[in-house]
């Protein structure tokens, strides 16, 4: 048997991270072991300034043997970090059995530029006089210099821009990230990216480093109000590398008025929604080589900007993440020429052609075909998502755009050279590269492509913020969007420094009363703030983050936040307890609005009231947790009142819901706004209300993210299976036999005779019904995290084989490693259970119809594999005691 060993290092949820701008870093890493039950007793760290070398002068900190059972979010605690530094790190640990673990190998995270002196850089742009700040064609901006002679060991590049920035160093990209610096709120905080360039210095003195600057969100148009320059009209460029040489003395090159500046190159236009315009007769061949010929390049002059709102990256970058190839070419009714990528995908095109000098090739990109089987763009509104390409001709030539992205499946294809070669055609698919962490897979092939269209919702609207749709005119943080859909998010996705991000750029954007915008980062109109379920993505994100991966500082950072939005609506209107004031968007799309309305008819004030009471109670519990016993009274108290206020207002004496709509069913009972008798009888008719819409739901985007819990949280789970199951509009697998690939804004996006819901709002690509993912994580394959011990350390394992289905599964890579819960029944009545745990980690499980009947784990009696017995409820379940390890478990 190997001993327990420490692997997957990672600092700030990521490995290796470069730039990192965090006083305290927090290490974690996984045991590995074939034991069963294993746990940590205690653990070692050491951190070095010397590369590899962990002798004792060259460490920062050694934390010694710390008795803990914590392998995650453990603060480094050693000496101020300096600038610009490489911190090597290995952990080694003490399992149940005391035997010592050999060192992990070593990681690291370096750090980024952390006083705003130490940047001696200056913003650049080219010079007014001789290139018209507000062209639309993307900049080019080179720097050739000159190493001193010494022997390089470290080199490192830290940038950002004001618009969106790609470098290059001697003629090649630095880097495979796109869209740097990523999208945050500008004005309070720009992101600034760290490379390791030490291999390109290695061989010669003489370098060119350059810079190619387009738009972005920062100039470009954003939004459907039709703004342009929202964080300012002029592009620029900070730059400052970092060799450091063997005598431990460094040499510094920073973006200053030597740089020469280039505007007539090949990107004649980009933009997010409008795309790219390429004329490859202009390319600049060697433009980041030595030797180039910069005569009729210009100067460049620096801009006053200031350099406070600088930041080190806390999320993962924006990544080409999978190559995908067209599968078939069509002829449509209209006689043009379409690809089909197979696939709803986010990205852009790349493609090889050979054509005459000159050749116009056009690339239009749009989600669905007609009715006719034509070429569809209404739904795009004034995005125009096309792609232009001038060839230089005299052979074969490739493109992709760098600026721009897409929501497609189908790309209108115009001026190329037939007949097309389909192998002559890539999709790139792109979005934050986080780490993929779970997967659920049962018998029932529709739910299967639902789950993965709701991956591919996730993949195509995570592109650095998390957005309503990827293709029209938006593109928006839009909060509820992203409060809906989180929990579901956290299972497919390590999306911990993803919504750290963005949270930041919420309560960077809050008012000063606590309102919180419609959209993050806010680049709409004034009034666009704080609607009830919207506004609570300040107070639900940060704690799901805790929830899922129990980080407390999440929760500190945002307290301010949190408390903020809450006190925001209690400040409203002449009632403190009941929100009844104010623009809501309501139950979002619901199918119960009045005729041309987009708002659901579940009352505002009641949406609103319970939202304050479920916000309210997440507030008293974050105090709790943050050991700020005031708040936890304060907040404790208020939110008693607000159950009390919301039953007076809107619960008849007799204990019904004055409201008849499944949503406001669904709220009462989510948000646990009504107990005993009420409770039962509110159940009862949420369950008829959906049996008399002959099993449909009704809701929109606050109550379908919660119906099924709910109806499987009080006794209705099988109301919730035919929810699921239903075919029929409107149901989760309408849009899947509908062909759908991902998951649609509107319930009938394509109608059952192939017309389309109106162009205005009509996304293919909109994640917030895709909320119904965390329903078969949790309520189907059972794997449910503990709230009461946060962060993994405990999960709750109560999977459900009365789920219409013969078998499921689910895998979560939590951050103690991998968790698994699934099932399978057997013809002659039995159902066999296999559960993985890590090490570390304990889970109670629970067996539903269990009681009375044999149980057996790994073909045993349980007493015999197990630490302690099996306990049967009155409910007929029987509750399992889990240690880490695998176990098959046979009921019946
Ligand atoms: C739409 C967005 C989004 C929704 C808002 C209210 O424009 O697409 O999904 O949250 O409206």
């Amino acid at each position: 048997m190997r001993s327990t060993m420490v692997t997957e290092l990672r600092c700030e949820y990521l490995k290796n991270p470069m730039g990192l701008n965090v006083p305290h870093p927090r290490l974690s890493w996984k045991l590995l072991t074939d034991r069963r039950n294993v746990r940590q007793m205690a653990y070692r760290i050491q951190v070095s300034l010397g590369g590899e070398n962990f002798a004792e002068e060259q460490l920062v900190w050694d934390s010694g043997r710390v008795e803990s059972d914590e392998s995650v979010h453990v603060e480094y605690g050693g000496a101020k970090l300096k600038s610009a530094a490489r911190y090597m790190y290995r952990v080694r640990v003490w399992d149940d059995q005391g035997e010592e673990s050999p060192w992990s190998d070593s990681a690291f995270w370096e750090t980024g530029l952390l006083e705003t002196d130490d940047w001696q850089a200056g913003w650049i742009t080219p010079s007014a006089d001789a290139i018209e700040p507000q062209t639309k064609e993307a900049f080019y901006l080179r720097k050739a210099f000159e190493l001193n002679g010494k022997r390089v060991v470290h080199a490192a590049v830290f940038a950002t821009s004001l618009g969106l920035y790609e470098l290059e160093l001697n003629g090649a990209r630095v880097g495979d990230s796109l869209f740097t610096p990523g999208w945050t709120s500008y004005n309070h905080r720009l992101q600034v990216q760290a490379y390791d360039v030490t291999e390109q210095l290695l061989n010669s003195q003489e370098h060119v480093i350059g810079a190619v600057l387009a738009d972005g969100w920062y100039k470009g148009r954003l939004g459907w109000q039709d703004r342009s320059g929202i964080y300012g009209d002029r592009r620029g460029l900070l730059l400052q590398l970092h060799v450091r040489y063997d005598d431990g003395t460094e040499q510094i090159i920073a973006s200053d008025e030597s740089w020469e500046a280039f505007a007539d190159g090949p990107i004649r236009m980009s933009g997010i929604y409008e795309g790219e315009t390429y004329d490859a007769s202009r390319e600049i061949p060697g433009w980041s080589t030595l030797g180039f010929d910069d005569s009729v390049w210009h100067p460049v002059e620096t801009l006053e900007q200031s350099k406070d709102m600088l930041i080190g990256e806390q999320s993962e970058r924006v990544k080409v993440t999978e190559i995908i190839k067209p599968v078939s070419l069509i002829h449509t009714p209209a006689g043009e020429i379409v690809l089909d990528m197979g696939q709803n995908m986010v990205g852009r095109m790349r493609f090889t052609v050979q054509a005459p000098a000159g050749a116009k090739l056009t690339l239009h990109h749009a989600e669905v075909l007609d009715k006719e089987g034509n070429f569809y763009t209404g739904n795009l509104r004034t995005a125009a998502q096309e792609v232009t390409y001038l060839c230089k001709g005299g052979g074969e030539e490739s493109y992709q755009p760098s600026f721009t992205f897409q929501g497609f499946r189908y790309v209108r294809l115009a001026g190329f050279p037939e007949p097309i070669d389909l192998s002559h055609f890539t999709g790139e698919v792109i979005h934050t590269d986080m780490q993929p962490t779970g997967f659920f897979e049962c018998s029932h092939p529709l739910i299967n492509r639902l789950q993965q269209n709701i991956v591919w919702g996730q993949r195509g609207n995570f592109l650095d913020i998390p957005t309503d749709c990827p293709q029209r005119d938006e593109r928006l943080g839009w909060t509820g969007d992203a409060q809906v859909f989180i929990r579901t998010a956290a299972f497919n996705y390590g999306i911990a420094p993803f919504f750290t991000k963005w949270l930041r750029d919420l309560a960077a954007e809050q008012l000063p009363n606590g309102g919180v915008p419609f959209v993050v980062p806010d680049i709409l109109d004034e009034g666009s703030h704080s609607s009830a379920a919207w506004g609570d993505a300040a107070v639900i994100c940060p704690w799901t983050l805790y929830q899922y991966y129990g980080d407390k500082r999440i929760l500190e950072e945002q307290y301010d936040s949190m408390t903020g939005w809450v006190e925001y609506i209690r400040s409203q209107g002449d009632n403190e307890l009941i929100w009844n004031t104010g623009f809501h968007f309501g139950d979002w799309l619901g199918l119960d609005a009045k005729e041309n309305s987009y708002i659901g008819a579940t009352p505002r004030d009641l949406i609103c009231t319970a939202f304050f009471a479920y916000s309210t109670s997440l507030v008293s519990k974050t105090a709790a947790v943050l050991g700020r016993e005031e708040d936890v009274e304060k907040y404790g108290d208020l939110h008693r009142r607000i159950v009390q206020a919301f039953a007076d207002e809107f619960i008849t004496p007799n204990g019904r819901l004055a409201a008849h709509t499944q949503t406001a069913h669904v709220l009462a009972l989510m948000f646990d706004l009504v107990e005993g008798e009420t409770r039962k009888r509110l159940a009862d008719t949420l369950a008829e209300y959906v049996r008399s819409e002959n099993m449909h739901l009704t809701t929109g985007f606050v109550g379908t993210p919660y119906l099924c819990h709910v109806l499987s949280e009080n006794g209705y789970h099988d109301i919730a299976v035919q929810l699921v199951q239903q075919e029929e509009y409107p149901s989760w697998l309408y849009s899947v036999k509908q062909g759908a690939t991902t998951i649609w804004e509107h319930w009938d996006g394509i109608k059952p005779d192939g017309s389309f819901w109106s162009d205005d709002m009509n996304s293919y690509n909109h994640y917030s019904y895709g909320a119904i993912g965390d329903w078969l994580y949790r309520a189907v394959a059972g794997l449910d995290i503990d709230e009461k011990i946060p962060g993994c350390k405990r999960l709750v394992l109560r999977p459900n084989p009365d789920s219409g289905l013969t078998y499921a599964r689910a895998q979560y890579d939590s951050l103690y490693g991998k968790v698994f819960s699934g099932w399978s029944k057997r013809e002659d009545g039995s159902v066999v259970y296999e559960f993985q745990l890590p090490p570390n980690m304990t889970a109670q499980v629970r067996l539903p119809a269990a009681a009375g009947k044999s149980v057996r784990v790994d073909e045993r009696d349980p007493a015999e594999v197990l630490m302690t017995a099996p306990m049967q409820q009155e409910d007929g379940i029987v509750m399992l005691e889990l240690g880490s390890g695998r176990y098959t478990v046979k009921v019946g």
